[in-house]
């Protein structure tokens, strides 16, 4: 029988006859099973006050609707009072960061405090992960006792400033306060916090609050989590404040900007501690001491962070409380400067341990894993990071078979030599694979590409690496590979595999040979560089027809045909280089739509026609900073959403980047940043016509290059508004008239070469032009000087020499960055 139809019998007779008295029992149980009416009011005004109407379905506004069961409601079943409200992530963005790495609250609600005034039982109220930017309170009721059961309040992840603190004065039984990353700005506000002595849980961490750490704690005697991790809380931390925390389970003071020495054995008694996090101080003078004074531990920790903390400087020993610590889960003792052998016996006593960070230390010595009955080893281990130390010799051959659960392997920058073990094949949940710049030759195993099924990020550049490279770059599934500078030789792809899903795909200075198939398609790339090799062919037009294309450097190849015009679609190209391979074809104005350009090589190929006077529209922003990897860690180390674009923050960002916190989300990030000047290098080619007086709007480039062409006409005068030049090079054309006086007003001006044109006329000497010697004007016979004393005429001598000052500005300043937060693994 259908339903519906039930419900219309049933209806019809009763409705007419009994209707006042179903009325009637509507009311009685409104009030003895259902929820308290004005509960129901709050939660369906605050319900309201999302516009999104898809959200929290089952809260509907009918009278025999109970709230107690709605969606992450919970009602005390004898007083049917709310007492749980679990209304966290609620606004639709909020989950996850946007492009820029912060939570997009554009459009979120107001958190209108007075909707939970009326819970008379409430005891967990969760409104974290919500973009809450207002909070709207009435301090008038501040004394009335006011969510005076409330023992949980989870206000993290929101946009609130720290006027939320306030409204806390009422809420005498809380227990827990979460306000972990908001936007608390200020002085830590010790005189309301304080007085909440019974809390077990204070998380204030990823806010902004500065000033100590205020001894009033220490009244908290049954505090368990201290959470003030990534403040700017300053001066010495208080041994006194710690040492009386007695309940202390969980201690987090990272990355403040803590002072002075400060010595572990003040936590002896703490019997309760179980993660201590403590790295990463803004601060010169911050150290930890584990040493002196001697003391016993009387804790087992499962985490330990003391990412840059100046270990026991000067000696720069492993603290030895450690070798107790059987139960650690997760480890970090990266950026210390840690000397001695390294800590094999770590991999063999923690059983427990899920991460492990020693990068940036001075370990040396080999890695020992016994051998033997032992097959699984460490079962329990996620991440392995020995990258940055000293570390020789061969990685052991049963890496794989001890390590079996590993995702995240990282031992780049050692001194690793022998062959890549194949056991690594044995990793299938690997998603990092970093073995960048050791001495490691050989072959890369077949093992790995058939046995790694998880592998997302692979890192091999900087070594000795030889044979082929076609299975790896085949390898389904593949975002990144980083290849460059080994031995490698033969193709890159085959007809058999034209579909690739590489973000970041770096096969430059090999020896890879051949043409690359035109069925290629590489839709997802953002980042290509084949330069240095001996690629042959056309330039397939699937290579370039990802949209989101950042960088492209194909040059140094013998890459013939024309520029595919697939390039032209990619509104985000910052960077194109493709000098030194026989493109031909006009120059096309299309290059116009390249708007983001920074970096324009496309010299000495044999490119024809004229300059197109758009380029004046394109970015050529000065000097700027680009990632030129990508965020590996964050791709795999959070859930994969493939609309999350972390390119376009970082390109931009820079620094600022830094700074932008994930506030205690588990991410690990590490990255190469580049430094690129605005350059713009046509030269050795066969280009024609005048130059287009409006480049002289591109005031932010920094290097212009358009020798060894076939240019005619008049220097712009207009080049005078390109303040930021500093190299300017216009030699071997055809150029005439007058050098124009104006671009003396060019002050930034260090390299300037006009030799081998007609010019004529009186060569400046204001400013920068003093400095230029004969060699910027030779081969111009009608060339005059005011006062000829230091300038000889001048003799057309070409010594074929081409000027290779403004390639080298390409890119100029690597800088390596290492930032972690902390915690990746915390369960
Ligand atoms: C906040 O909620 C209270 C109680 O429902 C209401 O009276 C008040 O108008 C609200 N304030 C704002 C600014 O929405
Ligand atoms: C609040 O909800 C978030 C998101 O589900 C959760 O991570 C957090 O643990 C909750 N807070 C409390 C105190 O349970
Ligand atoms: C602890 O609380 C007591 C009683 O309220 C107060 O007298 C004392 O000053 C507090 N201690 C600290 C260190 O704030
Ligand atoms: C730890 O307890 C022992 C014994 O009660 C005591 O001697 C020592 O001073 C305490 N250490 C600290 C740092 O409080
Ligand atoms: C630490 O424990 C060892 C062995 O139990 C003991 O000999 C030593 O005196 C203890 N050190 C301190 C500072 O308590
Ligand atoms: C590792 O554990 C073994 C056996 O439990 C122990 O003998 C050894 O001292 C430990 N090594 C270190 C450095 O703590
Ligand atoms: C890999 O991960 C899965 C789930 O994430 C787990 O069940 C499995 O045990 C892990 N290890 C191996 C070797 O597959
Ligand atoms: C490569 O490793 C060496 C140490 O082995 C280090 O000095 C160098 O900075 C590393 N290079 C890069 C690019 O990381
Ligand atoms: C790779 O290099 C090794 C030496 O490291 C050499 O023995 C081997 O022949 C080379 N293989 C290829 C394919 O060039
Ligand atoms: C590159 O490969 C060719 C053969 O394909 C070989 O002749 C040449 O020596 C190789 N160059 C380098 C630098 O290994
Ligand atoms: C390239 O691949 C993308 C996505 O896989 C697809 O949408 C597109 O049609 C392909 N382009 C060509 C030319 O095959
Ligand atoms: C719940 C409660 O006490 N609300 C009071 C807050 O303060 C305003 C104005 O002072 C009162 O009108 C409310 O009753």
């Amino acid at each position: 029988m259908h339903f519906e139809d039930m419900e219309c019998r049933w209806k019809k007779p009763w409705v007419t006859l009994m209707g006042a008295t179903v009325l009637m029992m509507i009311q009685i149980f409104g009030s003895s099973s259902g929820c308290f009416p004005e509960e129901k009011r709050s939660l369906l005004e605050f319900k309201a006050s999302y516009s999104d109407d898809s959200l929290l379905p089952s809260w509907v506004d009918e009278p025999n609707s109970n709230c107690c069961e709605w969606e992450r409601v919970t009602c005390d079943p004898s007083s049917n009072h709310v007492t749980d409200l679990s209304l966290h992530g609620l606004y639709k963005d909020g989950s996850m960061p946007n492009h820029y790495g912060v939570f997009d609250c554009y459009g979120s609600p107001s958190l209108n405090s007075s909707l939970f005034l009326p819970f008379k039982e409430l005891r967990t109220l969760n409104l974290s992960f919500n973009c809450f930017g207002d909070f709207i309170w009435n301090p008038d009721n501040r004394s009335t006792s006011t969510l005076e059961t409330l023992e949980t309040f989870d206000l993290s992840h929101n946009n609130l400033n720290e006027g939320v603190l306030e409204f806390l004065f009422g809420l005498t039984s809380l227990k827990n306060l979460i306000f972990a990353a908001n936007n608390f700005v200020g002085l830590f506000p010790s005189k309301g916090i304080c007085r909440l002595k019974q809390l077990e849980v204070l998380d204030l961490g990823g806010n902004d609050f500065e000033g100590t750490l205020d001894i009033c704690l220490s009244n908290m005697s049954s505090l368990r989590t201290l959470d003030f991790s990534d403040n700017s809380l300053s001066g010495k931390i208080s041994t006194t404040l710690i040492a009386s925390l007695v309940s202390l389970e969980h201690l987090s003071l990272y990355g403040n900007k803590f002072e002075g020495v400060f010595s572990l054995n003040i936590l002896a008694n703490l019997t309760k501690l179980k993660v201590l996090q403590l790295g990463d101080m803004d601060s010169r003078t911050f150290q930890v001491q584990t040493e002196h004074p001697a003391w016993n531990a009387s804790f087992q920790l499962e985490q330990l962070n003391l990412f840059s903390c100046k270990i026991n400087s000067p000696t720069y020993r492993t603290p030895s409380f450690l070798s107790s610590q059987n139960r650690l889960k997760f480890l970090d003792l990266s950026k210390n400067n840690l000397v001695g052998e390294f800590p094999n016996w770590m991999l063999v006593n923690y059983t427990k341990l899920k991460a492990l960070y020693l990068n940036g230390n001075f370990f040396t010595g080999n890695i020992k894993l016994p051998c033997g009955p032992i097959l699984h080893g460490m079962d329990q281990l996620h991440v392995l990071d020995i990258s940055s130390n000293h570390i020789q010799g061969k990685l052991p051959n049963n890496i794989g078979f001890f390590f079996p659960n590993l995702e995240y392997l990282d031992v780049s920058s050692n001194m690793f030599d022998g062959h890549i073990p194949a056991s690594i094949g044995e990793m299938s949940n690997l998603t990092v694979l970093n073995l960048g710049n050791n001495s490691i030759s050989g072959s890369m195993p077949e093992n790995i590409v058939i046995g790694c099924t998880s592998l997302l990020h692979l890192f091999i550049e900087e070594n000795q690496l030889n044979g082929t490279l076609l299975s790896c770059i085949a390898k389904p599934g593949l975002y990144t590979l980083s290849a460059s500078r080994n031995n490698f030789e033969g193709s890159i792809v085959t007809q058999e595999k034209c579909q690739h899903d590489f973000i970041f795909l770096d096969l430059s200075q090999n020896n890879f040979s051949g043409a690359l198939p035109s069925c290629l398609n590489m839709s997802s790339a953002k980042i290509i560089h084949l330069f240095g090799n001996r690629l042959t062919g056309a330039i397939p037009e699937g290579l370039l027809n990802s949209r989101r294309l950042l960088a492209i450097d194909l040059s140094d190849n013998n890459f013939m045909g024309t520029i595919p015009e697939s390039i032209y679609d990619s509104e985000s190209l910052t960077l194109l280089l493709l000098g030194k391979n026989q493109l031909q074809g006009n120059l096309s104005s299309q290059i116009c739509e390249l708007r983001n350009l920074q970096v324009l090589d496309l010299s000495e190929n044999s490119l024809t026609g004229s300059i197109p006077s758009c380029l004046e529209n394109l970015r050529f922003a000065g000097r700027m900073q680009f990632l030129n990897f990508p965020n590996i860690d964050f791709i795999s180390l959070i859930p994969l959403n493939s609309e999350y674009d972390m390119f376009g923050f970082a390109m931009y960002a820079g620094y600022t980047y830094v700074q932008v916190t994930f506030k205690g989300r588990p991410l690990l990030f590490h990255g190469n940043i580049v430094e690129l000047i605005s350059l713009l290098d046509l030269s050795s080619n066969r280009l024609t016509g005048e130059i287009p007086h409006q480049l002289g709007d591109l005031s932010g480039l920094i290097a212009l290059n358009l020798s060894h062409n076939r240019l005619s006409g008049l220097i712009p005068e207009s080049f005078h508004k390109m303040q930021s030049m500093e190299s300017l090079d216009l030699s071997n054309n055809h150029l005439s008239g007058q050098i124009p006086i104006q671009l003396s007003e060019l002050t930034s001006l260090s390299h300037f070469n006009v030799s081998y044109n007609n010019l004529s006329g009186r060569v400046p000497n204001e400013n920068q032009f003093e400095t230029f010697d004969n060699s910027s004007y030779q081969g111009n016979p009608y060339l005059y000087w005011d006062n000829d004393n230091k300038h000889i005429p001048i003799t057309p001598i070409d010594d074929g020499k081409k000027d290779a000052t403004a390639a080298s500005y390409v890119t100029v300043i690597l800088v390596f960055m290492a930032i972690r937060w902390i915690n990746p693994l915390q369960e």
